[in-house]
């Protein structure tokens, strides 16, 4: 019994290995866009609602970013848009690297979206991909990480955006800086 247990055990081990191996072959792709508040490089852009744009701002990324205003029920939300990412899969690995360097962001449940949709250039759904207290977050890149999948099982997944919406929790105020998307699939 004890020998049999072992034996399973070295197998499954095995195969988790031999899984990971695969799963790291070359046949995975890696699509990155690189962006910040307010950027000026072709194909990027951004849309906003309540967020106030701030330069001259040490420590924060390209030295500027955008903040919401202390008002409760604010609704301020940011996007950023970029050259827009295809998918040829069911479902891709989806990580934000999310830059947030100041005192006055404080947001405690920030919610970040990743645009999904079935062909580049329609609208489509926002994907949460999870949320960050940027209240306590550590200066400088903070990390998400999440599997999105099609949403009507179209084997092509296009995105133009990311966004980040306000909790709306009293006197607190959302922040917006520098992006960097990862998609892996
Ligand atoms: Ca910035």
């Amino acid at each position: 019994m004890p020998r049999g247990k072992r034996t399973a055990a070295f197998c499954l081990c095995c195969f988790l290995i031999g899984g990971s191996c695969v799963g790291l072959s070359a046949n995975a792709t890696t699509i990155t866009r690189s962006t910040d508040n307010d950027p000026v490089a072709s194909g990027y852009s951004y849309d906003c609602y309540n967020m106030t744009y701030y330069s001259g701002m040490p420590g924060s990324y390209n030295n500027d970013m955008r903040l919401s205003p202390v008002i409760s029920g604010n609704n301020a939300y940011y996007s950023w848009f970029y050259p827009g990412i295809t998918v040829n899969k069911l479902s891709c690995t989806v990580k934000l690297d999310v830059y947030l360097n100041n005192a006055n962001f404080t947001d405690p449940k920030a919610r970040y979206y990743y645009e999904i949709n079935p062909i580049e250039g329609t609208s489509g759904v926002m994907a949460n991909i999870g949320e960050i207290n940027q209240n306590f977050a550590k200066p400088g890149w903070n990390t998400l990480v999440k599997t999105v999948s099609s949403y009507d099982g179209r084997t092509r997944i296009g995105s133009r955006q990311v966004s980040v919406s306000a909790s709306n929790e009293p006197n607190k105020q959302l922040g917006a800086d520098g992006l960097i998307v990862t998609v892996t699939y």
